[in-house]
């Protein structure tokens, strides 16, 4: 097999006084971090249409960046991609992928043919996946990009489109069984509004939950048995996407009885779009019990769209961390990163600076999420700060002894509440800065 980066060598972990950019600083990935491998408490994932795919073109100008992986057709190109992704991911020490199926394969003529090509992709994919045992995290079905879905795909005015759009979930969900993936994505490409002028929104989703109970359905009578999962966006492409948030997908799921099977893929970029810090949306979906995947990443806070830049700020990589272990780690999910190189980061080298700088961002966010947890003084200030819930009328709150008549004879007895207390927020992020500082 032809190597495609021959100037990059494997990326090793030289500890954080290493000047090497090609290597890791904080990411030692055998070494064990709250009761497991670093390698298995983030199960890093490469994404292919960023890392695959794009070239880094933006509304104002082409790619800046070849990705045709030195291929004369579209057929070598998609074999030639496998390759260059999985020498990224061996380089790396990346064990899982996360893929669209227009990713791996890309639109030919008919539905037929597109499919009859895919089959030939996921083949080598397949043959790789022997050889090194990497992984599928998720796979999805790519039903934005294609014209016939301007108007939404399981949204759509057209039922013919929404036949299009379940035909090509099927065939990536046939596709995902296929590579062992534990995951099955529904991001809300154009699952969404420009104006309610033109717009049955009721009808909409209704058939957007319908859709999912079909691929339900499907999937699970074809041996899926990893987690469907829902990724939130409040906007872009569409003015407003229906997915918009954590706590409305959930609102979604659980009225059209689709909890069960579906849980959330969080991406950073997304909450800070709908107004969120990342770790608001990991915390409804924990509190939900719906937590499941992360979509790595970050935006420019100067900046209103999706910039999907690779994550590098610590606090939120740590706030991440944070919420991930207190959920109980990673089962079916993991942290595929949803990122791309900025447009000028055009070299191919730049893939591995990339990668390197959100994983060792991910690695540090897991070492100081468990110093934040061992050392306790947040959780226990939390704890103390409830105390009153515990005990007296705050317990007879929760289970249900007290009444409005009850609550009111309490508080005309007492006169007056005596007991409040500072909730120390400053003296929290003093905390924080601390740990984080004091590795
Ligand atoms: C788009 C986005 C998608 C999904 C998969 O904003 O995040 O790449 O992750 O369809
Ligand atoms: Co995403």
């Amino acid at each position: 097999m032809s190597e495609f980066f021959s100037s990059i060598p494997k990326i090793n972990y030289e500890g954080k006084s290493s000047k090497n950019p090609l290597s890791f600083k904080f990411y030692n990935p055998e070494e064990v971090i709250a009761g497991k491998t670093m390698k298995e408490q983030l199960k890093f994932a490469l994404s292919w249409w960023h890392t695959m795919c794009g070239e880094g073109a933006d509304m104002f100008g082409r790619g800046t960046t070849d990705k045709n992986w030195n291929a004369s057709n579209n057929e070598e190109r998609s074999a030639n991609k496998v390759c260059a992704a999985f020498e990224i991911m061996d380089k790396l020490g990346i064990d899982y992928f996360c893929f669209h199926d227009r990713d791996v394969s890309p639109d030919y003529a008919t539905l037929a043919e597109s499919n009859e090509k895919l089959d030939k992709a996921v083949d080598v994919i397949v043959d790789m996946q022997k050889k090194t045992g990497k992984k599928c995290l998720w796979g999805t079905a790519n039903n934005f990009s294609h014209p016939r879905y301007m108007s939404g795909a399981g949204t759509s005015p057209n039922a013919d489109v929404f036949a299009f759009a379940a035909a090509q979930i099927k065939k990536a969900l046939e596709v995902t069984v296929k590579l062992g993936g534990n995951g099955y994505v529904f991001w809300g490409g154009r699952e969404g509004y420009e104006t309610l002028l033109n717009t049955n929104m009721g009808l909409e989703l209704d058939n957007m939950a319908r859709l999912m109970r079909l691929a339900v359905n499907y999937g699970r009578s074809i041996g899926f048995k990893g987690d469907f999962y829902v990724e939130p966006k409040p906007k872009e492409p569409t003015k407003h996407q229906y997915d918009v948030d954590s706590a409305t997908v959930i609102g979604f799921l659980r009225k059209y009885g689709l909890d069960k099977d579906f849980k959330l893929n969080i991406e950073a970029n997304h909450a800070t779009l709908a107004m969120h810090t990342f770790q608001h949306e990991l915390r409804v979906a924990r509190d939900a019990g719906m937590f499941g995947s992360i979509d790595a990443n970050q935006g420019d806070m100067l900046l209103g769209w999706d910039t999907d830049q690779f994550p590098t700020n610590i606090y939120d990589t740590t706030l991440c961390m944070y919420e991930v272990l207190k959920a109980g780690g990673f089962t079916n999910g993991g942290l595929n990163f949803d990122s791309k190189a900025r447009r000028g980061s055009f070299e191919l080298a730049d893939i591995f600076y990339s990668y390197i700088a959100g994983m060792d961002a991910f690695a540090l966010g897991l070492r100081i999420a468990d110093k934040l947890i061992t050392d306790g003084r947040i959780d226990d200030f939390v704890t103390q700060r409830y105390a009153s819930w515990q005990s007296g009328i705050g317990a007879d709150v929760i289970s249900g002894k007290a009444d409005l008549a009850a609550l009111e004879k309490y508080a005309l007895d007492k006169g007056e509440v005596s007991t409040l207390t500072s909730s120390r927020q400053e003296m929290l992020e003093d905390i924080m800065n601390n740990i984080m500082f004091t590795l």
